[in-house]
């Protein structure tokens, strides 16, 4: 076996910095950010800039942040804030795949895929043009709620992880949708793959084509299917499939809906096609699948 290369030693690792290990969200609030040496973290970092400026140094490139700016740090990127003017922000360190944010019916927002995934991969080649900018009265609505997440997570009150997680979905969308609102040239083209992206977690169920995914996104297919992979990890018609089985799973383990009905439902027109893809997806067969999870599945079938 390869070993893995070891971890670097300015990477900042979950259980260091998650203060409650049962919830994979954690708010700090830098007012004002000190002085922090060069990192990469093994999480995602929402960061919201509340006050001030800096030049943020990220991937080896630099860009000048100022209140309003909204931006995600991705995992293993090294990050660093310098020549800080009354800098003031707000962390929030998630873990996406904890979450289960493959899950939430966010993906339908063009502006979620634009936020979290898309302009992390083009903020060097955008100059950081696509980022976010919240107008001052969104900039308060944000900083509300990540005032009350803190809270939450600070006091442990019963019901605290409910909420948490409630208030942590509620940013994420009325960030999502203020990114729908941002005027930037380079941030309509990221809305409009996004907008490829949301069609897929729409319309899964009726007939989808490259032609047509690529067309709204307005870019070739070829570079289309570069920059799907590049920002979801699969290509297109992969994850397009891969949405079907979640989906298909889904109503596999809920409701008593025959395999074949299941199958036509999801998007599929052929229900051994659906079970060979359903199998490589979640290793197991539909029948199999549902035998082991289904909640009433298996009386009906
Ligand atoms: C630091 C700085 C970093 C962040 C850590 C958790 O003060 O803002 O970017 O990763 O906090
Ligand atoms: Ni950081």
């Amino acid at each position: 076996m390869v070993k893995p290369p070891p971890e670097p030693d300015n990477k900042l690792q979950k259980q260091d910095f998650f203060e409650d290990p049962t919830l994979p969200l954690q708010v700090y609030i830098r007012d004002p950010q000190p002085e922090f040496p060069v990192h990469s973290h093994g999480f995602d970092e929402l960061v919201i800039i509340l006050k001030g400026t800096a030049r943020h140094v990220i991937d080896g490139q630099e860009f000048l942040v100022r209140a309003g700016d909204v931006f995600v740090v991705s995992p293993n990127l090294e990050h660093q804030y310098r020549e800080m003017h009354g800098l003031a922000l707000a962390n929030i360190l998630f873990d996406s795949a904890a979450l289960a944010m493959e899950q939430w019916d966010i993906r339908a927002l063009p502006g979620f895929h634009a936020l979290f995934s898309l302009e992390p991969t083009f903020r060097t080649q955008h100059n950081f043009r696509s980022r976010l900018q919240l107008p001052e009265q969104k900039l308060d609505k944000a900083n509300g709620l990540v005032r009350e997440l803190s809270r939450e997570t600070e006091q442990r009150n019963p019901g605290y992880r409910v909420m948490a997680r409630g208030l942590f979905m509620q940013l994420a969308v009325m960030l999502s949708r203020a990114y729908s609102t941002t005027p930037t040239e380079e941030s309509i083209g990221l809305l409009r793959i996004g907008d490829a992206i949301a069609h897929i977690e729409t319309n899964f169920a009726e007939k989808i084509t490259l032609d047509e995914l690529a067309a709204k996104s307005h870019l070739s297919k070829r570079h289309f299917t570069r920059v799907f992979q590049e920002c979801i990890g699969r290509s297109p018609i992969d994850h397009l499939k891969h949405v079907r089985c979640k989906k298909a799973a889904e109503l596999l383990r809920g409701t008593g809906r025959t395999i074949t009905d299941i199958a036509f439902d999801c998007g599929f027109s052929d229900s051994n096609y659906f079970t060979r893809c359903f199998r490589q997806t979640m290793s197991a067969t539909p029948r199999q699948y549902r035998e082991k999870n289904g909640d009433i599945g298996t009386i009906q079938g």
